[in-house]
């Protein structure tokens, strides 16, 4: 892959974990060298729940740090935050009226996951949140969109969205397709191999964050949930709990999954969980010795940089859209 528009986002909703890590993020430096690629930090987003303002603030910059940390190279690729550029909600007032539709918001599962019972009581963003989405990825004419496997519907949306308007109103948008890793793109939860590992989750024992104290995340590791019988092989319908493990280990630590299963064969849960935390110690020791070394300052120059390259490539394809529906 070569010469593509490339663009994914995080929301800063929460401390970044190895979910995210190994579904997301780590493809995207590799992206950077031969493609144009574009990385926001979706802070509209978070806020379609409750954010505390203060911690809002502080994680746009540890999102921004994160990016830093795992490869991103500011002189390759462009970082920015979505709220700095109005472009984005302009569009996604505009894709609302031109474009989506009721009946494929409703399909939406990640809407019905997070509003769970409550679907008349959570905010309207929070339904409203892929056709937002979808005016990100739209803007930049962006080909590729790399995310973990529960975004794939939502980037499928923003194609459906991007079609519609095509044909109503004139070719205007680039028609965008999810990339999702066939390794790793939905890593499970600790303690509950059943549900994604989420950095929004209330009991943070089911994820370790990229930012963890070490010994935590050790403790972590060992604390999490096997199947019920003893021995070590990938099988996510059997064993979800130590195919997920299995996954982290392989992720992490560049190994094949046949390759562990080789390597432990005869041994058992306890020896195996070991071994996985020290990879996991070790991958975050690294991890946080660069992230330690960026300033915040140089994160808010990083932004400061961004903003401009990305603005001026929003802003040409919003004049475009607003003429096409008669808005100038
Ligand atoms: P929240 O819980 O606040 O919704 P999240 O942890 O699900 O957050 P997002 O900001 O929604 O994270 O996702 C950032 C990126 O990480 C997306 O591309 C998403 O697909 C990916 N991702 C999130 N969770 C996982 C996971 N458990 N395994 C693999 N990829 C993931
Ligand atoms: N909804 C995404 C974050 C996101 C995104 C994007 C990802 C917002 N806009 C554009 C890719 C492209 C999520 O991961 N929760």
């Amino acid at each position: 892959m070569n010469d593509k528009i490339i663009f994914s986002g995080i929301q800063p909703s929460g401390r970044l974990n190895i979910g995210n890590y190994i579904g997301a993020l780590s493809q995207w430096p590799k992206m950077q060298a031969e493609n144009n690629c574009i990385f926001c930090v979706v802070d509209y987003h978070a806020i379609t729940v409750k954010q505390d303002p203060e911690e809002l603030r502080r994680r746009l910059l540890e999102i921004t740090k994160t990016y830093l940390a795992a490869g991103i190279d500011p002189e390759k690729s462009i970082i920015f935050r979505q709220s700095d550029i109005s472009a984005h909600t302009e569009l996604a007032w505009i894709l609302n009226c031109a474009g989506a539709r009721i009946a494929d918001l409703n399909k939406m599962t990640q809407f019905k996951d997070k509003a769970g019972k409550n679907q008349e009581s959570v905010s309207v963003g929070l339904y409203d949140y892929p056709v937002l989405m979808a005016a990100d990825i739209l803007l930049y004419g962006t080909e590729i969109v790399p995310v973990g496997e529960d975004q794939k519907q939502h980037v499928e949306l923003a194609r459906d969205i991007a079609k519609r308007f095509n044909n109503d109103y004139g070719e205007v948008f680039e028609i965008p397709q999810a990339i999702v890793k066939t390794e790793g793109a939905r890593i499970m939860s600790l303690l509950d191999p059943m549900k994604k590992m989420s950095k929004s989750d209330d009991n943070q024992n089911n994820c370790i964050a990229l930012l963890d104290d070490i010994e935590e995340a050790r403790k972590k590791i060992m604390r999490a949930v096997t199947d019920s019988e003893d021995s070590i092989y990938f099988d996510v319908a059997e064993k979800p709990a130590l195919s997920n493990l299995l996954t982290i280990y392989a992720q992490l630590g560049n190994r094949e999954i046949k390759r562990l299963e080789k390597d432990y064969k005869g041994k058992g849960y306890g020896e195996f969980k070991k071994d996985l935390a020290d990879v996991v110690v070790k991958f975050l020791e690294d991890f946080q010795a660069k992230y330690n070394s960026i300033s915040d300052e140089e994160a808010l120059k990083v932004l400061e940089r961004g903003k401009e390259k990305a603005e001026a490539i929003a802003n040409k394809k919003l004049k475009e859209v607003k003429e096409l529906i008669g808005i100038k």
